[in-house]
């Protein structure tokens, strides 16, 4: 009987070993990306950086208020480019490559509303 515990046991481990290897970033797989965000100030620092950490692809999320580049480390198996500027521009910022809706960027704090260009 205790063999049988034993053998549960490990193929129990198994289980969470694979299953946390295909839901969060694998270090081997990991991509470095910087491109712009913009943005005006720390709020705006936070509301970027937090609309990328919920995410178990990024890494790592780091913005720069002087030069609005932000610094993006994240799994390109669990997650796409496209898909990491889509999640901050849902947050209502624009970056080189996706707008954000014109709705969501009118909500944002007076300090935080950054020249759009037209
Ligand atoms: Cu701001």
């Amino acid at each position: 009987m205790k063999s049988t515990k034993g053998i549960f046991a490990l193929i129990c481990a198994i289980l969470v070993t694979l299953f946390s290897a295909n839901t969060s970033a694998n270090p081997l797989h990991n991509e470095t990306v910087t491109f712009k965000v913009y943005g005006n100030c720390e709020m705006c620092k936070k509301r970027i950086e937090s609309s990328l950490k919920g995410n178990s692809a990024i890494v790592s999320a780091d913005w720069n208020v002087k030069t609005k580049m932000i610094k993006v480390v994240y799994d390109p198996h669990i997650i796409t480019l496209d898909k990491v500027h889509q999640l901050i521009a849902e947050a209502g910022h624009d970056t080189e490559k996706v707008k954000a809706n014109e709705v969501t960027y009118k909500k944002l704090p007076g300090c935080c509303q950054y020249d759009r260009k037209k």
